[in-house]
Protein backbone atom coordinates (compact mmCIF):
# COMPACT_ATOMS: atom_id res chain seq x y z
CA UNK A 1 0.00 0.00 0.00
CA UNK A 2 1.39 3.41 -0.73
CA UNK A 3 2.69 5.47 1.94
CA UNK A 4 -0.53 8.20 0.81
CA UNK A 5 -3.05 5.69 0.84
CA UNK A 6 -1.67 4.54 4.64
CA UNK A 7 -1.57 8.32 5.28
CA UNK A 8 -5.07 8.76 4.10
CA UNK A 9 -6.28 5.44 6.15
CA UNK A 10 -4.42 6.85 8.80
CA UNK A 11 -5.98 10.60 8.85
CA UNK A 12 -9.81 8.73 7.93
CA UNK A 13 -8.68 5.96 11.87
CA UNK A 14 -8.18 9.29 13.75
CA UNK A 15 -10.94 11.40 12.64
CA UNK A 16 -13.51 8.48 12.81
CA UNK A 17 -11.80 8.13 16.29
CA UNK A 18 -12.10 11.76 16.66
CA UNK A 19 -16.04 11.60 16.26
CA UNK A 20 -16.40 8.55 18.52
CA UNK A 21 -14.48 10.15 21.58
CA UNK A 22 -16.24 13.69 21.14
CA UNK A 23 -19.70 11.01 20.50
CA UNK A 24 -19.01 9.13 23.50
CA UNK A 25 -17.56 12.25 25.61
CA UNK A 26 -20.83 13.62 26.16
CA UNK A 27 -20.96 11.58 29.53
CA UNK A 28 -17.42 12.16 30.26
CA UNK A 29 -16.12 14.78 32.68
CA UNK A 30 -18.16 17.59 33.13
CA UNK A 31 -16.92 20.95 33.17
CA UNK A 32 -17.33 21.21 36.32
CA UNK A 33 -15.66 18.34 37.46
CA UNK A 34 -12.68 19.38 35.23
CA UNK A 35 -11.56 22.50 37.07
CA UNK A 36 -11.90 21.03 40.20
CA UNK A 37 -10.10 17.66 39.22
CA UNK A 38 -7.46 19.74 37.18
CA UNK A 39 -7.43 22.41 39.24
CA UNK A 40 -4.38 24.78 38.44
CA UNK A 41 -0.90 24.47 40.59
CA UNK A 42 1.33 26.72 42.41
CA UNK A 43 4.08 25.08 40.30
CA UNK A 44 3.60 26.83 37.01
CA UNK A 45 5.43 29.63 37.65
CA UNK A 46 8.77 27.89 39.53
CA UNK A 47 12.07 27.50 37.68
CA UNK A 48 13.04 23.84 36.49
CA UNK A 49 15.24 21.65 35.18
CA UNK A 50 14.66 20.52 31.68
CA UNK A 51 16.66 18.09 29.68
CA UNK A 52 16.46 17.58 26.24
CA UNK A 53 15.07 14.73 23.88
CA UNK A 54 16.34 14.82 20.10
CA UNK A 55 13.78 12.51 18.97
CA UNK A 56 10.74 14.36 20.69
CA UNK A 57 9.25 16.80 18.16
CA UNK A 58 10.71 20.29 18.07
CA UNK A 59 9.27 23.38 20.14
CA UNK A 60 10.15 26.87 19.93
CA UNK A 61 11.71 27.74 23.66
CA UNK A 62 8.52 30.46 23.77
CA UNK A 63 6.36 27.09 22.61
CA UNK A 64 7.69 25.67 25.70
CA UNK A 65 7.50 27.85 28.31
CA UNK A 66 3.31 28.29 27.64
CA UNK A 67 2.72 24.86 27.09
CA UNK A 68 4.72 24.03 30.34
CA UNK A 69 2.23 26.67 31.67
CA UNK A 70 -0.53 25.57 30.59
CA UNK A 71 0.11 22.13 31.61
CA UNK A 72 0.89 23.20 35.30
CA UNK A 73 -2.22 24.71 35.25
CA UNK A 74 -4.89 22.51 33.69
CA UNK A 75 -2.96 19.22 33.26
CA UNK A 76 -0.90 18.58 36.53
CA UNK A 77 -3.93 17.55 39.24
CA UNK A 78 -4.91 14.90 37.17
CA UNK A 79 -1.44 13.28 35.36
CA UNK A 80 1.15 14.81 37.91
CA UNK A 81 4.22 16.67 38.32
CA UNK A 82 6.69 14.00 36.41
CA UNK A 83 3.42 12.72 34.37
CA UNK A 84 4.04 9.35 35.65
CA UNK A 85 -0.24 9.22 36.13
CA UNK A 86 -2.39 9.70 38.65
CA UNK A 87 -6.09 10.31 38.16
CA UNK A 88 -4.98 10.62 35.04
CA UNK A 89 -2.88 8.15 32.49
CA UNK A 90 0.79 8.18 32.68
CA UNK A 91 2.18 11.07 29.98
CA UNK A 92 5.83 9.67 29.57
CA UNK A 93 7.78 10.21 26.48
CA UNK A 94 8.23 6.47 25.87
CA UNK A 95 4.89 6.22 25.71
CA UNK A 96 3.57 9.49 24.25
CA UNK A 97 6.15 9.68 21.78
CA UNK A 98 4.87 6.33 20.64
CA UNK A 99 1.25 7.53 20.15
CA UNK A 100 2.86 10.71 18.20
CA UNK A 101 1.46 13.91 17.75
CA UNK A 102 -1.99 13.08 15.53
CA UNK A 103 -3.14 10.63 17.99
CA UNK A 104 -2.31 13.01 21.30
CA UNK A 105 -4.01 15.96 19.32
CA UNK A 106 -7.20 13.53 18.92
CA UNK A 107 -7.47 12.91 22.68
CA UNK A 108 -6.36 16.34 23.63
CA UNK A 109 -9.09 18.02 21.31
CA UNK A 110 -12.30 15.51 21.90
CA UNK A 111 -11.15 14.25 25.30
CA UNK A 112 -12.35 10.45 26.34
CA UNK A 113 -15.42 8.85 28.11
CA UNK A 114 -12.38 8.02 30.78
CA UNK A 115 -12.87 11.59 32.47
CA UNK A 116 -10.03 13.33 29.71
CA UNK A 117 -11.82 16.61 29.27
CA UNK A 118 -11.80 17.51 25.44
CA UNK A 119 -10.56 20.75 25.49
CA UNK A 120 -10.52 21.86 22.05
CA UNK A 121 -13.98 21.43 21.57
CA UNK A 122 -15.39 22.72 24.99
CA UNK A 123 -13.41 25.84 23.99
CA UNK A 124 -10.68 25.88 26.54
CA UNK A 125 -8.14 25.26 24.13
CA UNK A 126 -7.17 26.54 19.73
CA UNK A 127 -6.13 24.20 17.54
CA UNK A 128 -2.72 25.39 17.55
CA UNK A 129 -2.50 25.14 21.28
CA UNK A 130 -3.66 21.39 21.25
CA UNK A 131 -0.90 20.83 18.32
CA UNK A 132 1.59 22.82 20.95
CA UNK A 133 0.53 20.55 23.89
CA UNK A 134 0.76 17.40 21.81
CA UNK A 135 4.28 17.98 21.38
CA UNK A 136 4.87 18.98 24.57
CA UNK A 137 3.76 15.81 26.03
CA UNK A 138 6.27 14.33 24.18
CA UNK A 139 9.65 16.31 25.70
CA UNK A 140 10.83 15.52 28.65
CA UNK A 141 9.06 15.94 31.97
CA UNK A 142 10.59 19.12 33.05
CA UNK A 143 11.86 18.40 36.83
CA UNK A 144 10.33 21.00 39.95
CA UNK A 145 13.24 21.50 42.16
CA UNK A 146 13.30 19.84 45.70
CA UNK A 147 12.05 21.52 48.63
CA UNK A 148 14.58 20.94 51.77
CA UNK A 149 14.79 22.04 55.33
CA UNK A 150 16.92 25.08 54.23
CA UNK A 151 14.16 25.98 51.85
CA UNK A 152 11.57 25.74 54.51
CA UNK A 153 13.71 27.64 57.26
CA UNK A 154 14.15 30.44 54.75
CA UNK A 155 10.12 31.25 54.91
CA UNK A 156 9.48 30.21 57.61
CA UNK A 157 8.63 33.19 60.49
CA UNK A 158 7.31 33.91 64.07
CA UNK A 159 5.68 36.86 63.79
CA UNK A 160 4.60 36.32 67.43
CA UNK A 161 6.80 34.34 69.73
CA UNK A 162 4.93 32.19 72.40
CA UNK A 163 6.77 34.55 75.23
CA UNK A 164 5.06 37.45 73.80
CA UNK A 165 1.68 35.42 72.95
CA UNK A 166 -1.58 36.67 75.23
CA UNK A 167 -1.46 33.99 78.55
CA UNK A 168 -5.50 34.58 78.57
CA UNK A 169 -8.00 34.83 75.72
CA UNK A 170 -8.37 38.85 75.20
CA UNK A 171 -11.31 38.81 73.13
CA UNK A 172 -15.02 38.28 74.33
CA UNK A 173 -15.60 35.91 70.79
CA UNK A 174 -17.11 32.42 71.70
CA UNK A 175 -13.89 31.27 69.83
CA UNK A 176 -15.69 27.92 69.76
CA UNK A 177 -18.17 28.75 67.73
CA UNK A 178 -16.06 30.96 64.62
CA UNK A 179 -15.94 29.52 61.45
CA UNK A 180 -12.69 29.84 59.62
CA UNK A 181 -13.89 30.45 55.45
CA UNK A 182 -11.36 29.91 52.96
CA UNK A 183 -11.56 32.57 50.50
CA UNK A 184 -9.66 30.77 47.64
CA UNK A 185 -8.64 32.96 45.02
CA UNK A 186 -7.61 35.92 47.85
CA UNK A 187 -5.68 33.62 49.85
CA UNK A 188 -7.00 34.91 53.01
CA UNK A 189 -9.67 33.02 55.46
CA UNK A 190 -12.11 35.00 56.95
CA UNK A 191 -12.45 34.41 60.62
CA UNK A 192 -16.31 34.87 61.50
CA UNK A 193 -18.15 34.78 64.92
CA UNK A 194 -20.56 31.83 64.82
CA UNK A 195 -22.85 33.76 67.21
CA UNK A 196 -22.89 37.57 65.51
CA UNK A 197 -22.37 36.38 61.94
CA UNK A 198 -19.83 39.30 61.86
CA UNK A 199 -16.54 39.09 60.20
CA UNK A 200 -13.86 38.83 62.89
CA UNK A 201 -11.06 39.44 60.95
CA UNK A 202 -9.74 38.51 57.29
CA UNK A 203 -5.98 36.90 57.65
CA UNK A 204 -3.90 36.71 54.89
CA UNK A 205 -3.09 33.16 54.20
CA UNK A 206 -1.07 30.81 51.61
CA UNK A 207 -2.11 31.49 47.76
CA UNK A 208 -5.25 28.94 47.18
CA UNK A 209 -5.97 28.47 50.69
CA UNK A 210 -7.38 24.85 51.20
CA UNK A 211 -8.49 23.37 54.44
CA UNK A 212 -8.46 25.06 57.74
CA UNK A 213 -7.57 22.84 61.33
CA UNK A 214 -7.31 23.33 65.15
CA UNK A 215 -5.01 22.53 67.20
CA UNK A 216 -6.85 20.30 70.06
CA UNK A 217 -6.83 23.22 73.05
CA UNK A 218 -8.69 24.84 69.77
CA UNK A 219 -6.42 28.04 70.41
CA UNK A 220 -4.77 27.60 67.66
CA UNK A 221 -5.83 27.87 63.86
CA UNK A 222 -3.82 26.19 61.17
CA UNK A 223 -4.13 27.03 57.44
CA UNK A 224 -2.60 25.51 54.62
CA UNK A 225 -2.85 26.68 50.94
CA UNK A 226 -2.03 24.93 47.79
CA UNK A 227 1.29 26.71 47.75
CA UNK A 228 2.44 24.90 50.83
CA UNK A 229 2.30 27.52 52.86
CA UNK A 230 1.30 26.89 56.47
CA UNK A 231 -0.43 29.84 58.68
CA UNK A 232 -0.99 29.90 62.20
CA UNK A 233 -3.48 32.04 63.94
CA UNK A 234 -4.00 32.68 67.49
CA UNK A 235 -7.28 33.00 68.61
CA UNK A 236 -6.48 34.37 71.98
CA UNK A 237 -5.19 37.73 70.81
CA UNK A 238 -7.39 40.40 70.95
CA UNK A 239 -7.91 40.34 67.20
CA UNK A 240 -7.25 36.93 66.16
CA UNK A 241 -4.13 36.73 63.38
CA UNK A 242 -0.91 35.04 62.38
CA UNK A 243 1.53 34.29 65.08
CA UNK A 244 3.48 31.69 62.56
CA UNK A 245 4.20 30.80 59.33
CA UNK A 246 6.26 27.99 57.04
CA UNK A 247 6.24 27.51 53.65
CA UNK A 248 6.39 23.33 53.60
CA UNK A 249 6.50 22.56 50.12
CA UNK A 250 5.63 23.74 46.29
CA UNK A 251 2.04 22.22 46.61
CA UNK A 252 -0.03 20.89 49.17
CA UNK A 253 -3.38 20.05 50.79
CA UNK A 254 -3.24 18.86 54.04
CA UNK A 255 -2.58 20.06 57.91
CA UNK A 256 -3.19 18.90 61.24
CA UNK A 257 -1.67 18.73 64.59
CA UNK A 258 -1.31 16.01 67.65
CA UNK A 259 -4.15 15.52 69.35
CA UNK A 260 -2.94 12.19 71.63
CA UNK A 261 -3.15 12.70 75.60
CA UNK A 262 -2.99 9.45 77.50
CA UNK A 263 -0.71 7.43 78.75
CA UNK A 264 1.76 7.65 76.87
CA UNK A 265 2.05 11.57 77.25
CA UNK A 266 0.33 14.80 77.06
CA UNK A 267 0.90 15.62 72.90
CA UNK A 268 -2.22 18.00 72.90
CA UNK A 269 -0.84 20.94 71.03
CA UNK A 270 2.86 19.83 71.03
CA UNK A 271 3.41 19.39 67.04
CA UNK A 272 1.98 20.15 63.65
CA UNK A 273 1.82 18.00 60.38
CA UNK A 274 1.22 19.20 56.81
CA UNK A 275 1.46 17.14 53.36
CA UNK A 276 2.92 18.38 50.27
CA UNK A 277 1.97 16.85 46.66
CA UNK A 278 5.27 18.37 46.07
CA UNK A 279 7.85 17.71 46.68
CA UNK A 280 6.00 14.47 47.57
CA UNK A 281 6.73 14.53 51.58
CA UNK A 282 5.31 15.46 54.90
CA UNK A 283 6.97 17.64 57.30
CA UNK A 284 6.73 17.73 61.47
CA UNK A 285 7.03 20.81 63.30
CA UNK A 286 6.83 22.24 66.46
CA UNK A 287 3.60 22.90 66.92
CA UNK A 288 3.78 26.35 69.10
CA UNK A 289 6.43 27.99 66.06
CA UNK A 290 5.96 25.93 63.50
CA UNK A 291 9.99 25.43 63.11
CA UNK A 292 10.25 22.73 61.00
CA UNK A 293 11.54 19.47 62.69
CA UNK A 294 11.91 16.22 60.37
CA UNK A 295 10.96 15.87 56.60
CA UNK A 296 9.74 12.44 55.53
CA UNK A 297 9.17 11.60 51.88
CA UNK A 298 6.96 9.45 50.56
CA UNK A 299 8.55 8.05 47.43
CA UNK A 300 7.94 4.55 46.81
CA UNK A 301 6.23 1.40 45.60
CA UNK A 302 2.29 1.55 44.81
CA UNK A 303 0.30 -0.78 46.77
CA UNK A 304 -1.09 -2.71 44.15
CA UNK A 305 1.35 -3.51 41.43
CA UNK A 306 4.39 -2.20 43.65
CA UNK A 307 5.97 -0.36 40.98
CA UNK A 308 8.18 2.46 41.96
CA UNK A 309 6.09 5.83 42.03
CA UNK A 310 7.73 9.09 42.16
CA UNK A 311 5.62 11.93 43.40
CA UNK A 312 3.27 9.70 45.68
CA UNK A 313 1.38 13.24 47.19
CA UNK A 314 -0.09 13.33 50.09
CA UNK A 315 -3.66 13.57 50.89
CA UNK A 316 -5.66 13.76 53.64
CA UNK A 317 -3.57 13.44 57.11
CA UNK A 318 -6.05 13.32 60.62
CA UNK A 319 -4.32 13.33 64.13
CA UNK A 320 -5.10 10.02 66.31
CA UNK A 321 -6.72 10.20 69.01
CA UNK A 322 -5.95 6.64 70.24
CA UNK A 323 -2.25 6.63 70.20
CA UNK A 324 0.46 9.60 69.53
CA UNK A 325 0.02 9.28 65.86
CA UNK A 326 -0.83 10.75 62.72
CA UNK A 327 -2.32 8.94 59.81
CA UNK A 328 -0.87 10.02 56.75
CA UNK A 329 -2.76 8.87 53.24
CA UNK A 330 -0.94 9.08 49.95
CA UNK A 331 -2.78 9.47 47.16
CA UNK A 332 -0.66 7.46 44.39
CA UNK A 333 0.82 4.51 46.38
CA UNK A 334 -2.35 3.57 48.05
CA UNK A 335 -0.31 3.70 51.65
CA UNK A 336 -2.08 4.94 54.95
CA UNK A 337 1.17 5.56 57.16
CA UNK A 338 0.86 5.32 60.55
CA UNK A 339 3.31 8.07 62.01
CA UNK A 340 4.07 7.46 65.25
CA UNK A 341 5.35 10.60 66.54
CA UNK A 342 6.61 10.15 70.40
CA UNK A 343 10.00 10.36 69.70
CA UNK A 344 10.32 12.46 66.41
CA UNK A 345 13.90 11.65 65.90
CA UNK A 346 13.16 8.21 66.02
CA UNK A 347 10.14 8.08 63.77
CA UNK A 348 8.22 4.61 63.99
CA UNK A 349 6.01 4.45 60.60
CA UNK A 350 3.96 1.65 60.12
CA UNK A 351 2.43 1.45 56.09
CA UNK A 352 -0.80 0.46 56.00
CA UNK A 353 -2.25 -1.11 51.82
CA UNK A 354 -4.99 -0.03 51.13
CA UNK A 355 -5.96 1.06 47.37
CA UNK A 356 -4.74 3.87 45.16
CA UNK A 357 -5.81 7.41 44.90
CA UNK A 358 -6.39 8.00 48.82
CA UNK A 359 -8.18 11.50 49.01
CA UNK A 360 -9.89 12.72 51.50
CA UNK A 361 -12.16 11.11 54.66
CA UNK A 362 -13.10 11.37 58.37
CA UNK A 363 -13.84 9.29 61.58
CA UNK A 364 -16.29 7.42 62.06
CA UNK A 365 -18.84 8.56 65.69
CA UNK A 366 -16.33 6.34 67.44
CA UNK A 367 -13.59 8.18 66.25
CA UNK A 368 -11.51 4.82 65.66
CA UNK A 369 -11.85 4.03 62.70
CA UNK A 370 -10.43 6.26 59.86
CA UNK A 371 -12.68 6.33 56.66
CA UNK A 372 -10.59 7.29 53.88
CA UNK A 373 -11.72 7.51 49.81
CA UNK A 374 -9.66 6.13 47.73
CA UNK A 375 -11.40 8.21 44.78
CA UNK A 376 -10.64 6.78 41.41
CA UNK A 377 -10.33 3.44 42.74
CA UNK A 378 -14.59 3.96 43.89
CA UNK A 379 -13.41 2.69 47.19
CA UNK A 380 -13.72 3.47 50.97
CA UNK A 381 -10.69 2.48 52.98
CA UNK A 382 -11.04 1.72 56.95
CA UNK A 383 -8.37 2.04 58.61
CA UNK A 384 -8.21 1.30 62.58
CA UNK A 385 -6.46 3.83 64.32
CA UNK A 386 -6.79 1.44 67.45
CA UNK A 387 -5.09 -1.41 66.55
CA UNK A 388 -3.05 -0.12 63.65
CA UNK A 389 -4.55 -2.03 60.78
CA UNK A 390 -6.33 -1.67 57.60
CA UNK A 391 -10.19 -3.19 58.85
CA UNK A 392 -11.94 -3.09 55.82
CA UNK A 393 -11.75 -2.06 51.87
CA UNK A 394 -15.83 -1.25 50.96
CA UNK A 395 -16.89 -0.63 47.20
CA UNK A 396 -18.87 2.06 47.04
CA UNK A 397 -20.12 4.39 44.13
CA UNK A 398 -18.08 6.16 41.37
CA UNK A 399 -15.52 8.60 42.98
CA UNK A 400 -16.56 8.66 46.41
CA UNK A 401 -15.89 12.22 47.70
CA UNK A 402 -16.98 12.75 51.71
CA UNK A 403 -14.42 15.77 52.59
CA UNK A 404 -14.83 14.47 56.74
CA UNK A 405 -18.23 12.39 55.78
CA UNK A 406 -21.22 12.19 58.04
CA UNK A 407 -21.80 10.05 61.30
CA UNK A 408 -25.63 9.37 61.62
CA UNK A 409 -27.58 6.28 63.78
CA UNK A 410 -29.39 4.68 60.84
CA UNK A 411 -33.34 3.25 62.31
CA UNK A 412 -32.14 -0.38 61.04
CA UNK A 413 -27.95 -0.75 60.58
CA UNK A 414 -27.20 1.42 63.49
CA UNK A 415 -24.15 4.09 63.39
CA UNK A 416 -23.20 4.87 59.95
CA UNK A 417 -20.56 6.71 58.14
CA UNK A 418 -21.60 8.04 54.70
CA UNK A 419 -20.21 9.69 51.48
CA UNK A 420 -21.81 11.40 48.54
CA UNK A 421 -19.92 11.13 45.01
CA UNK A 422 -18.63 12.97 42.11
CA UNK A 423 -19.50 10.41 39.34
CA UNK A 424 -22.31 9.42 40.14
CA UNK A 425 -25.71 10.37 42.49
CA UNK A 426 -25.83 8.65 45.02
CA UNK A 427 -25.04 8.19 48.65
CA UNK A 428 -23.50 5.12 50.38
CA UNK A 429 -23.72 4.38 54.09
CA UNK A 430 -21.16 2.18 55.58
CA UNK A 431 -22.16 0.38 58.71
CA UNK A 432 -19.70 1.40 61.61
CA UNK A 433 -20.44 -0.89 64.76
CA UNK A 434 -18.64 -4.22 64.86
CA UNK A 435 -20.15 -4.34 68.67
CA UNK A 436 -23.85 -4.14 68.28
CA UNK A 437 -24.19 -4.35 64.60
CA UNK A 438 -21.47 -6.89 63.68
CA UNK A 439 -23.28 -8.29 60.62
CA UNK A 440 -23.26 -4.66 59.15
CA UNK A 441 -20.02 -3.27 60.10
CA UNK A 442 -17.89 -1.96 57.51
CA UNK A 443 -20.19 -2.92 54.63
CA UNK A 444 -22.01 -0.66 52.49
CA UNK A 445 -25.43 -1.26 53.93
CA UNK A 446 -27.50 1.46 52.11
CA UNK A 447 -27.44 3.91 49.20
CA UNK A 448 -29.81 6.87 49.06
CA UNK A 449 -30.71 8.10 46.09
CA UNK A 450 -29.34 11.88 45.23
CA UNK A 451 -30.13 14.80 42.75
CA UNK A 452 -26.75 13.52 40.70
CA UNK A 453 -23.66 13.49 40.37
CA UNK A 454 -21.08 16.47 41.22
CA UNK A 455 -21.15 15.79 44.80
CA UNK A 456 -18.38 16.97 47.25
CA UNK A 457 -19.40 17.40 51.15
CA UNK A 458 -21.86 15.80 53.29
CA UNK A 459 -22.31 16.63 56.65
CA UNK A 460 -24.73 16.15 59.86
CA UNK A 461 -24.36 16.58 63.33
CA UNK A 462 -24.94 14.54 66.77
CA UNK A 463 -27.56 16.56 67.66
CA UNK A 464 -29.56 17.05 64.22
CA UNK A 465 -31.67 14.53 62.78
CA UNK A 466 -30.98 15.72 59.37
CA UNK A 467 -28.31 14.90 56.76
CA UNK A 468 -27.02 17.50 53.90
CA UNK A 469 -25.17 16.74 50.95
CA UNK A 470 -24.18 19.37 48.42
CA UNK A 471 -23.52 19.15 44.46
CA UNK A 472 -21.34 22.03 43.35
CA UNK A 473 -19.79 20.17 40.89
CA UNK A 474 -23.06 18.73 39.04
CA UNK A 475 -23.88 20.63 35.18
CA UNK A 476 -26.83 21.67 36.32
CA UNK A 477 -27.07 24.74 37.81
CA UNK A 478 -30.25 24.09 39.71
CA UNK A 479 -28.44 21.06 41.69
CA UNK A 480 -25.25 23.45 41.87
CA UNK A 481 -26.68 26.14 43.06
CA UNK A 482 -28.92 23.89 45.64
CA UNK A 483 -28.83 21.33 48.18
CA UNK A 484 -30.55 18.48 48.89
CA UNK A 485 -31.53 17.08 53.36
CA UNK A 486 -32.41 13.76 53.77
CA UNK A 487 -34.58 13.14 57.38
CA UNK A 488 -32.69 10.39 58.59
CA UNK A 489 -35.68 8.96 60.94
CA UNK A 490 -37.21 8.57 57.66
CA UNK A 491 -34.68 8.15 55.12
CA UNK A 492 -37.41 6.45 52.65
CA UNK A 493 -38.72 9.19 52.05
CA UNK A 494 -36.18 10.69 49.92
CA UNK A 495 -34.25 14.02 50.01
CA UNK A 496 -35.97 17.66 50.32
CA UNK A 497 -34.47 20.49 48.10
CA UNK A 498 -33.27 23.70 50.07
CA UNK A 499 -32.77 26.51 47.18
CA UNK A 500 -29.48 27.60 49.00
CA UNK A 501 -28.03 30.15 46.02
CA UNK A 502 -31.79 31.69 45.73
CA UNK A 503 -31.93 32.50 49.56
CA UNK A 504 -28.53 34.23 49.38
CA UNK A 505 -30.17 36.69 47.23
CA UNK A 506 -27.53 37.74 44.89
CA UNK A 507 -27.17 39.93 42.18
CA UNK A 508 -27.69 37.85 38.62
CA UNK A 509 -24.53 38.87 37.53
CA UNK A 510 -23.63 35.43 36.01
CA UNK A 511 -22.03 34.03 39.15
CA UNK A 512 -21.93 29.91 39.46
CA UNK A 513 -23.21 30.41 42.65
CA UNK A 514 -22.27 27.04 43.85
CA UNK A 515 -22.96 25.48 47.04
CA UNK A 516 -20.19 24.64 48.76
CA UNK A 517 -20.17 22.29 52.21
CA UNK A 518 -22.78 22.09 54.95
CA UNK A 519 -21.02 22.92 58.07
CA UNK A 520 -22.67 22.98 61.23
CA UNK A 521 -22.16 25.26 64.30
CA UNK A 522 -20.83 24.47 67.81
CA UNK A 523 -24.77 24.23 69.23
CA UNK A 524 -25.95 21.82 66.21
CA UNK A 525 -28.91 23.77 65.25
CA UNK A 526 -27.58 25.89 62.22
CA UNK A 527 -26.19 24.86 58.93
CA UNK A 528 -23.68 26.86 57.23
CA UNK A 529 -23.12 26.73 53.07
CA UNK A 530 -20.89 29.01 51.39
CA UNK A 531 -22.07 30.08 48.14
CA UNK A 532 -19.15 30.19 45.67
CA UNK A 533 -18.90 32.36 42.62
CA UNK A 534 -15.80 33.95 40.37
CA UNK A 535 -13.31 36.37 42.00
CA UNK A 536 -15.06 39.04 40.12
CA UNK A 537 -18.74 38.34 40.81
CA UNK A 538 -20.51 38.14 44.49
CA UNK A 539 -20.66 35.23 47.03
CA UNK A 540 -22.17 34.55 49.85
CA UNK A 541 -22.58 32.42 52.82
CA UNK A 542 -25.89 31.22 54.13
CA UNK A 543 -27.07 29.92 57.27
CA UNK A 544 -30.09 27.70 57.68
CA UNK A 545 -32.31 26.84 60.87
CA UNK A 546 -31.36 22.64 60.81
CA UNK A 547 -35.39 22.21 62.99
CA UNK A 548 -37.20 24.16 60.32
CA UNK A 549 -34.73 24.24 57.44
CA UNK A 550 -35.36 27.75 57.27
CA UNK A 551 -33.02 30.72 56.04
CA UNK A 552 -31.86 31.88 58.72
CA UNK A 553 -29.14 34.49 57.62
CA UNK A 554 -27.07 35.71 54.60
CA UNK A 555 -23.65 36.92 55.07
CA UNK A 556 -22.44 39.26 52.24
CA UNK A 557 -19.19 41.39 52.36
CA UNK A 558 -17.39 42.85 49.56
CA UNK A 559 -14.38 40.71 51.50
CA UNK A 560 -16.00 37.08 50.78
CA UNK A 561 -14.29 36.62 47.54
CA UNK A 562 -14.73 32.70 46.47
CA UNK A 563 -15.38 31.41 50.13
CA UNK A 564 -15.35 27.64 49.45
CA UNK A 565 -14.80 25.78 52.43
CA UNK A 566 -15.57 26.91 56.17
CA UNK A 567 -14.78 25.31 59.51
CA UNK A 568 -16.38 25.40 62.89
CA UNK A 569 -14.01 25.50 65.21
CA UNK A 570 -15.56 23.13 67.93
CA UNK A 571 -16.82 20.96 65.55
CA UNK A 572 -13.05 20.71 63.37
CA UNK A 573 -10.86 20.05 67.00
CA UNK A 574 -13.54 17.33 68.18
CA UNK A 575 -14.16 15.51 64.91
CA UNK A 576 -17.59 16.39 65.07
CA UNK A 577 -19.24 15.60 61.97
FE1 LIG B 1 -9.98 19.90 48.20
C1 LIG B 1 -10.20 18.70 51.45
C2 LIG B 1 -7.34 17.86 47.59
C3 LIG B 1 -10.12 20.71 44.87
C4 LIG B 1 -12.41 22.19 48.85
N1 LIG B 1 -8.96 18.54 49.30
C5 LIG B 1 -9.21 18.17 50.62
C6 LIG B 1 -8.27 17.15 51.04
C7 LIG B 1 -7.45 16.93 49.95
C8 LIG B 1 -7.90 17.79 48.87
C9 LIG B 1 -6.30 15.93 49.88
C10 LIG B 1 -8.23 16.48 52.42
C11 LIG B 1 -7.35 17.30 53.34
C12 LIG B 1 -7.33 16.72 54.74
O1 LIG B 1 -8.39 16.29 55.23
O2 LIG B 1 -6.24 16.70 55.34
N2 LIG B 1 -8.94 19.37 46.54
C13 LIG B 1 -7.87 18.53 46.51
C14 LIG B 1 -7.36 18.40 45.13
O3 LIG B 1 -6.33 17.77 44.77
C15 LIG B 1 -8.34 19.01 44.24
C16 LIG B 1 -9.15 17.90 43.59
C17 LIG B 1 -7.78 19.85 43.08
C18 LIG B 1 -6.98 21.03 43.51
O4 LIG B 1 -6.55 21.77 42.65
O5 LIG B 1 -6.78 21.26 44.69
C19 LIG B 1 -9.20 19.78 45.25
N3 LIG B 1 -11.06 21.20 47.07
C20 LIG B 1 -10.94 21.41 45.72
C21 LIG B 1 -11.81 22.46 45.26
O6 LIG B 1 -11.89 22.90 44.08
C22 LIG B 1 -12.65 22.85 46.40
C23 LIG B 1 -14.09 22.39 46.15
C24 LIG B 1 -12.71 24.37 46.62
C25 LIG B 1 -11.41 24.95 47.12
O7 LIG B 1 -11.46 25.64 48.12
O8 LIG B 1 -10.37 24.67 46.50
C26 LIG B 1 -12.02 22.06 47.55
N4 LIG B 1 -11.09 20.34 49.83
C27 LIG B 1 -12.01 21.34 49.91
C28 LIG B 1 -12.54 21.39 51.27
C29 LIG B 1 -11.92 20.39 51.99
C30 LIG B 1 -11.01 19.75 51.08
C31 LIG B 1 -13.62 22.36 51.76
C32 LIG B 1 -12.10 20.05 53.47
C33 LIG B 1 -13.31 19.28 53.68
C34 LIG B 1 -13.49 18.97 55.16
O9 LIG B 1 -14.65 18.93 55.56
O10 LIG B 1 -12.49 18.78 55.86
Amino acid sequence: MTTRKLARLAALALSTLALAAAAQHKDGATDPEVKYQAGSSPLADVPMYQSTNPKAPKMTQAEFDRARQIYFERCAGCHGVLRKGATGKPLTPDITMAKGTDYLKVFIAYGSPAGMPNWQTSGEMSEADVDMMARYIQQDPPMPPEWSMADMKKTWKVMVPPKDRPTKKMNDYNIANIFSTTLRDTGEVALIDGDTKQIINIVKTGYAVHISRTSASGRYLFVIGRDGRVNMIDLWMAKPDNVAEIRIGLEARSVDTSKYKGKEGDFTDKLAIAGAYWPPQFVIMNGDTLEPMKIVSTRGMTVDTQEYHPEPRVASIVASHFKPEFIVNVKETGKTLMVDYKDVDALKITELGSARYLHDGGWDSTKRYFMVAANNSNKIGVVDAKEGKLQAVVDVGKIPHPGRGANFVHPKFGPVWSTGHLGDETISLIGTDPKKHAQYAFKEVAKLKGPGGGALFIKSHPKSQHLYSDAPLNPDPKISQSVVVYDIKNLDKGYTVLPIAEWAGLPDDGGAKRVVQPEFNKAGDEVWFAVWSAKDKQSALVVVDDKTLKLKAVIKDPRLITPTGHFNINNTQHDVY
